[in-house]
């Protein structure tokens, strides 16, 4: 049995790799389900997650990760359209936007969501910070301008990371909850 992880991020799998390691191995997959138009992380990553485990026809699980950047002074913009506006503004400008305003306060939120035979579950997680000038190497996306307790995500390792991020907790939360469903 793995599960398999429905995305073309390799980032979201080195996270996710790391914080599941002794619960199931983690197979990358990529997909090309629809995203729907919503602004709901939730159910973006619920319909993909179905839509997926119905077209692929394996019994393995499937998850899905959608996640946004939400800065506060900007009414949560970039939100469900953050990989649309990393594609084509990117991570500097959303920064020098983010730069003029007094209030620097942002949010990452990951929905996961876990579909099989029997259904479909969600998972959520959240991490506040605060928007800075880009530092760091590594992490991807929006890492280098997101700083928690003093150091970017891009400042952190992978098991750093995890355990304060957005998607570590979500997929703690999954974690949780898997355990349980197996034992
Ligand atoms: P898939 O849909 O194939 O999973 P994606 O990168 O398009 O990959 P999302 O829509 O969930 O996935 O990503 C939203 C954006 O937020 C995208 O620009 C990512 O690079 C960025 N992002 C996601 N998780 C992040 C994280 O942990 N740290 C920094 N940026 C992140």
């Amino acid at each position: 049995m793995a599960i398999r992880f429905v995305t073309s991020n390799e980032g979201k799998v080195r996270e996710a790799r790391e914080y599941l390691a002794d619960i199931e191995p983690v197979e990358q997959v990529q997909y090309d389900y629809t995203e729907i138009q919503s602004d709901s992380l939730e159910e973006i990553a619920t319909h993909g997650a179905r839509e997926t485990f119905d077209a692929l026809e394996d019994d393995d699980p499937v998850i899905v990760d959608d996640t946004g950047l939400f800065v506060d002074a900007l009414g949560g913009f970039p939100g469900p359209y953050s990989a649309y506006v990393e594609d084509t503004v990117g991570v500097d400008r959303l920064w020098r936007l983010a730069s003029e305003e007094e209030d620097k306060r942002a949010r990452f939120t990951t929905v996961l969501a876990y579909a099989d035979e029997t259904g479909t579950e969600t998972f959520t997680g959240s991490v506040a910070g605060t928007l800075v000038a880009p530092r760091g190497e590594g992490g991807f996306g929006y890492d280098p301008i997101f700083e928690y307790n003093g150091q970017t995500l891009a400042e952190m390792d992978t098991e750093e990371k995890n355990a304060i991020s957005h998607r570590g907790r979500a997929l703690a939360a999954f974690a949780e909850w898997y355990a349980d469903r197996e034992a």
